[in-house]
């Protein structure tokens, strides 16, 4: 039956206890800290965060290269109900923004929620609740899953001859070895993307030279970190109005500015004048030609940086735009038949975009396994529930807003939703899956929307593009998204009562 259970359960029948629901959390992140923190708000403390890594934070504890920070403003770059008013800089950078997560989870009790070392292989629903097997052979019973497991989180080395060859240290940018010591080394650096930028940035003037593969240019925006004076600082602890009101209007321009399908033509034209511009600061007119991208900007995901202009201009920076043939012991040689010599070499080549929370095997109701239901695309409803998988509920999945706006607010508006569907199951004893037809019609909705988008039309490549060329993102605003997720529609989901125990 849809929207209503079919047959009336209830929390006391289901087996819920005065805590709630047993809930596993998967991934203690952005996204898991925040389910942590909402479930103990909500007094349900019968819950786990199953974490794979030994510490918390996702993105931020596994990015840790020189230079690392957040290009979205850090004001927005916060909980809504947590707001910082310690920022030292307009942006993070990315120690203190860990920081910031590790306090939020402390000081609300979910660090004791917390299990390291458990990387979650299975969870298989028996028609009444979730058991969860992690990799050290630990199991879980559960009666709501939620996956919390981040999207840009798996690092992509490239698939070049020779790589194992290398002589010296080589690394990817998310899994940084901090023992190698830079300070005077000759580096090559393969990608251009946010973090090669960042990187290059960073380090350029530290090292004895630094040679940037770039395959593609990429469009960078020109933007203006700077500390955050005392004084407004202590403005936004006395007055938090103050805080607050900073915070929606950052929330705005991050908006305007990320390089969405929803922009304005005025507020486009203006950002590509803002990144066209910026490139006259490159004086040599080859270089500059090099750096110049072919496609529209915003179709690959926006690079923001304004020390980027001058770092590459060091007499000790080379960007090579020849396509790499392979890495031999001594460093890496491109097809014009130069070898770039090398002492470190860092991979700054990305992440794979499109694993969701796979590989973990997921088993829902009648035996529907998760690889099944995504051997073409990864359907989701609404991007938080899967169909046949009653009480198991995704934070930034696929289909989730992508661009440049904060992604705290996104799944902070997901939350809400999924919250909405958990009062139902703890109050009636039940499971909710959403409907496979109206999944199927809401996931069209967003394929076409997103086909329509400058990531799909702007004339490039990029990590947003599912194996069809589709951005598997959708392209809605964050005051779109809070308004399709105000309230579930319950005739979209098929809800039971979960049989007594
Ligand atoms: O990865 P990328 P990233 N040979 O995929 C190149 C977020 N982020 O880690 O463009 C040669 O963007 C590839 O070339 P091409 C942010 O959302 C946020 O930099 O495919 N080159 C490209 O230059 C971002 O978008 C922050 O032709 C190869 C680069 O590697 C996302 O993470 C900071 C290659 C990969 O760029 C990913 O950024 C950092 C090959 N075989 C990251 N394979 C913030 O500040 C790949 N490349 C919030």
């Amino acid at each position: 039956m849809h929207g209503k259970a079919t047959q009336p359960g209830t929390a006391q029948s289901a087996g819920f206890g005065p805590n709630g629901p047993r809930i596993v959390v998967i991934g203690s992140g952005v996204s898991g800290i925040l389910a942590g923190v909402k479930l103990r708000e909500r007094g349900w403390r019968d819950f786990v965060i199953l974490e794979k890594a030994g510490a918390l934070g996702g993105t931020w504890r596994d990015n840790v290269y020189p230079g690392v920070a957040c290009d979205v403003p850090a004001h927005v770059y916060v909980y809504s109900f947590a707001p910082n008013p310690a920022w030292k800089t307009r942006y993070a950078k990315g120690p203190e923004i860990w920081q910031y997560y590790h306090d939020v989870a402390a000081r609300s009790g979910v660090l004791d929620h917390i299990e390291y070392g458990k990387d979650v292989t299975n969870a298989r629903f028996d028609g009444a609740r979730w058991t969860v097997t992690t990799g050290d052979g630990s199991s879980y019973e559960a009666d709501v899953v939620i996956a919390a497991a981040g999207r840009l989180r798996d690092p992509k080395l490239p698939q070049i001859p020779g790589m194992d060859s290398f002589a010296g240290p080589s690394f990817h940018t998310a899994r940084w070895d901090k023992s190698v010591s830079l300070a005077g080394k000759r580096v090559c650096l393969i990608g251009a993307g946010s973090s090669g930028v960042q990187v290059l940035s960073a380090i350029a003037g530290e090292v004895a030279h630094i040679t940037q593969f770039q395959r593609t240019p990429q469009w960078v925006m020109p933007v203006q970190d700077a500390p955050v004076p005392w004084w407004e600082r202590l403005k936004y602890r006395l007055l938090p109005r103050t805080v607050h009101e900073t915070y929606r209007k950052m929330l705005d321009f991050s908006n305007e500015r990320g390089a969405l399908a929803f922009e304005s033509k005025e507020a486009r034209a203006e950002r590509d004048k803002m990144c066209s511009d910026a490139l006259l600061r490159i004086r040599d007119p080859e270089l500059r030609a090099r750096l110049t991208p072919d496609y529209d900007v915003g179709c690959k995901r926006l690079v923001m940086s304004e020390t980027w202009f001058e770092q590459v201009q060091r007499p000790n920076v080379s960007i090579v735009s020849e396509a790499i043939e392979r890495i031999e012991p001594e460093g890496v040689r491109t097809t014009d038949g130069t070898l770039h010599a090398c002492d470190i070499l860092i991979y700054a080549t990305g992440f794979d975009a499109h694993a969701y929370i796979r590989p973990m095997k997921l088993t829902g109701e009648d035996g529907v396994t998760l690889d099944a239901l995504w051997e073409d695309l990864p359907l989701t409803y609404r991007s938080v529930s899967i169909p046949h998988m009653p009480n198991f509920f995704v934070l930034n999945g696929p289909s989730s807003p992508g661009g440049s706006a904060s992604i705290v607010g996104i799944v902070e508006t997901q939350w809400g939703y999924v919250a909405q569907l958990l009062e139902q199951v703890a109050a009636q004893g039940v499971t909710i899956a959403p409907r496979e037809d109206r999944a199927r019609e809401w996931l069209a909705e967003v394929r076409e929307r997103a086909g329509k988008s400058v990531w799909a039309t702007g004339g490039c490549q990029s990590w947003y593009l599912d194996k069809t060329g589709t951005p598997a993102y959708d392209a809605v605003s964050l005051p779109q998204l809070q308004s399709s997720l105000a309230a579930p529609k319950m005739d979209d989901f098929e809800v039971r009562a979960i049989p007594a125990r």
